[in-house]
């Protein structure tokens, strides 16, 4: 039976987001199990968790792509769309691309670790696409769980209009349930039970900090209101609606960010934080009307209001390529209604798409839905030409959402087939996994023929591989990745490049003579035609570039594209029958070869900037180990009790960091690295390099195409 549908004002798109394991895929679990969608509450544990069914999820207990499920709550009912993102850095560009189609927040906190490097990262996320937040300090449970210790630490990281509705009933073993600072009730719940609180009194212990907390709270409630302002002057405080009132303006418009209490594991707090999430954050109508272009990538110039009975636009946030149904298109109802089996069209492609059986998502299931209203999300299988970031819709109103723009791969692994059989079938399915994850990078490297998968870390490319293996069946085994280091010159050269040739009937000649020398790092390549009076005809210069070029991109000293030189051509000569472009092609890869020769070639590596988060304790000795790897420490900050380190470290020496920083800080520190500018690779290591480059080649690794 097809599920009922909602409209736009009683639908609230929620992404839960946070740093790596903080609690977000058990604590969707209880929301889902106390909401009544799911029969037992499922665990991350066990692998039987609602939003992370995928079988490398369920093995590595990791969220990795973004799982969807909706349930029916608050009074009057509305449906909560849950989308459980990722949190390890590694698989946060899947998180970026689903916040796209949220319109609130809700931001999940360790209450042992407090704010940590991805939950600032969401959070800017958030920021980006103007979207309200809650806080929820989840795992108040644990052992060394500090309440107060983490609101201080979202204030210090999200400012002081983070600010608390909840305080825990007890904390650490004795977690028993939450205090509603804005009702000012308490709530008991049993441990793994069915998440519905039993109202007690405030504990006597606990009163005096709970009306502190409640003062505080009215006070932001009535801020940005006027009246209740005034209100709240006269008599010193305000009943419970006109807090109420306030507090939902607030969070609308991000004046305030409340921070609440939970436990996922332990299904503390579900009642209380899913009425929460129906009542204060806003449904897709309430955030407005939504920006777009005209054409694709263009200025956003056009806007469209989130209503039913605009035309019908739909934008797609995310594709999952499933080995059964094909590929599932994830996406969100802009404006107007779809109507299953309604045929649409690709704007992106200008091709129409059959919308045939379409779905919501409860994790892996698919429930069919006859309908979806705007601001609602949605699932179909097999559209033909259809990829995300692509806008749909009423061909006669054309719009285009703005994708999200994901950086570029850290790291690349030469990725290589097995066996035959192998190889066959590695790029029809790398295929399908790219269409899947936009953030991975699949290419063939023009100078080694090596296939090269690129990721945001080790991790993530590994995971790729287990996919490749378990879903389609395809054995690979990555290498170390490749640096791409590059060529360049230092000093100046001038030569003379002569190809003459006798064969037969007529020769081949040809003869430049050109200066060459350094540009700044980044200027690439220049070439100027210094020839007056014709001593190379010009219809054989640009053959004399095309020579340069082409050796430039073999290399010289170690098959490394040359970059940042001037080459002027100026003077030469010829023949009136045996010259021709090849012979001034290879006279121009003569004198690139004869100039690289004089010129003091040197090897240059890709620098890195990166960024070191860890405890205080670490500093001295990540400091160090950042020195012994080349690195130049910039500077240090310090955010609550982390240290921020920020470095410039050559990306050679970064291969083995990600493992070498989990060992060193029991996976305490995370970090962050991102190409910054390419730098002079000191005489010893370069020496290193060449030799096993030059080894390589003669292995057979690199085949050079002399011509000549
Ligand atoms: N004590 C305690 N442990 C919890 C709680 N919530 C989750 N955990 C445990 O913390 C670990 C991570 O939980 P997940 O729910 O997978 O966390 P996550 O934020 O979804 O993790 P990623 O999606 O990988 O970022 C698991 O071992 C959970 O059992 C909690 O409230 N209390
Ligand atoms: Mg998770």
């Amino acid at each position: 039976m097809a599920l009922r549908t909602y409209e736009g004002k009683d639908i609230r798109n929620i992404g839960v987001a946070g740093h790596g394991g903080s609690g977000k895929t058990s604590l969707v679990s209880a929301l889902l199990y106390s909401a009544g969608a799911t029969k037992t509450l499922g665990s991350v544990a066990d692998g039987s968790t609602v939003t992370d069914y995928d079988e490398e999820e369920i093995a590595r207990k990791v969220t990795i792509s973004t799982g969807v499920a909706y349930c029916e709550t608050g009074n009057p009912k509305v449906k909560l769309n849950l989308l459980d993102t990722p949190g390890y850095n590694i698989f946060l560009n899947d998180t970026h691309a689903s916040l796209d189609a949220v319109d609130s927040v809700l931001v999940v906190v360790d209450a042992v670790a407090g704010v940590e490097v991805q939950t600032e990262k969401v959070w800017s996320f958030a920021e980006e696409f103007e979207q309200a937040r809650a806080i929820v300090i989840n795992k108040l449970d644990r052992e060394r769980a500090g309440f107060d210790r983490a609101v201080e630490s979202i204030q210090a990281a999200f400012g002081r209009n983070a600010i608390p509705i909840h305080m825990p009933l007890g904390e650490e073993k004795n977690h028993r349930g939450i205090i509603d600072l804005i009702a000012m009730k308490a709530y008991a719940y049993d441990v793994g039970g069915n998440g519905k609180g039993k109202e007690e009194a405030i504990p006597a212990s606990l009163a005096d900090a709970a009306q502190a907390a409640h003062e505080k709270l009215v006070e932001a409630a009535a801020e940005g209101d006027d009246k209740l302002m005034e209100e709240f002057f006269d008599k010193g405080t305000l009943p419970v609606e006109h807090i109420v009132d306030g507090l939902k303006e607030a969070v609308l418009h991000k004046r305030v960010f409340p921070i609440l209490c939970a436990s996922g594991l332990h299904n503390i707090g579900s009642d209380q934080l899913l009425n929460f999430l129906a009542e204060y954050m806003p449904s897709p109508i309430a955030r407005g009307a939504c920006p777009g272009s005209a054409t694709a990538g263009g200025e956003a110039t056009l806007s469209r209001k989130v209503s039913d009975t605009e035309p019908l636009s739909l934008f797609v946030y995310k594709t999952v390529a499933d080995p059964f149904a094909g590929r599932l298109t994830y996406f969100k109802i802009m404006s107007g209604v779809l109507k299953s089996e309604a045929t649409v069209t690709n704007y992106n492609k200008s091709e129409p798409e059959r919308m045939s059986h379409i779905a919501v998502l409860m994790g892996k299931e698919m429930v069919p839905v006859t309908e979806l209203h705007a601001g609602d999300l949605g699932v179909v299988a097999k559209l033909k030409d259809t990829l995300t970031g692509h806008t749909l819709g009423d061909p006669k109103s054309v719009i285009f959402y703005p994708p999200v723009i994901l950086p570029e791969p850290l790291i690349k692994f030469a990725i290589e087939a097995k066996t035959r059989t192998d190889e066959d079938r590695m790029g029809v399915a790398l295929h399908k996994i790219l269409e899947e994850d936009t953030s991975l990078r699949f290419e063939r490297d023009p100078q080694t023929k090596e296939f090269l998968l690129g990721g945001s870390g080790q991790q993530h490319v590994e995971v790729i591989v287990s996919k490749l293996k378990k879903r389609y069946h395809v054995d690979v085994t990555l290498k170390a990745p490749t640096i791409p280091y590059r060529e360049t010159i230092r000093g100046r050269a001038d030569v003379e490049g002569k190809h003459k040739k006798q064969t037969g009937g007529h020769g081949q000649f040809g003869l430049c003579r050109i200066k060459m020398e350094p540009m700044p790092r980044g200027g690439g390549f220049e070439f100027v035609n210094d020839i007056f009076g014709g001593a190379i005809p010009k219809n054989f210069i640009p053959a004399v570039e095309k020579g340069i070029i082409d050796s430039a991109a073999r290399g010289y000293l170690a098959g490394f594209p040359v970059v940042d030189f001037r080459v002027s051509v100026y003077d030469g000569k010829y023949h009136d029958v045996d010259s021709s472009e090849m012979a001034f092609k290879i006279a121009g890869s003569l004198a690139f070869k004869a100039a690289m020769a004089e010129a003091k070639p040197v090897l240059l590596e890709p620098v890195m900037r990166v960024e070191v988060y860890a405890p205080d304790t670490f500093s001295g000795d990540l400091m160090g180990d950042l020195n012994s790897r080349r690195g130049r420490v910039q500077g240090m900050d310090n955010k609550g009790s982390t240290t921020v380190i920020k470095a410039m470290v050559p990306l050679s020496e970064m291969l083995t960091y990600a493992t070498d920083l989990t060992s060193k800080t029991q996976g305490r520190a995370s970090y962050h690295m991102e190409f910054d500018h390419y730098d002079t690779v000191p005489p010893l290591i370069a020496d290193k390099v060449i030799e096993k480059a030059k080894a390589a080649k003669a292995a057979g690794g690199h085949v050079e195409e002399e011509e000549g």
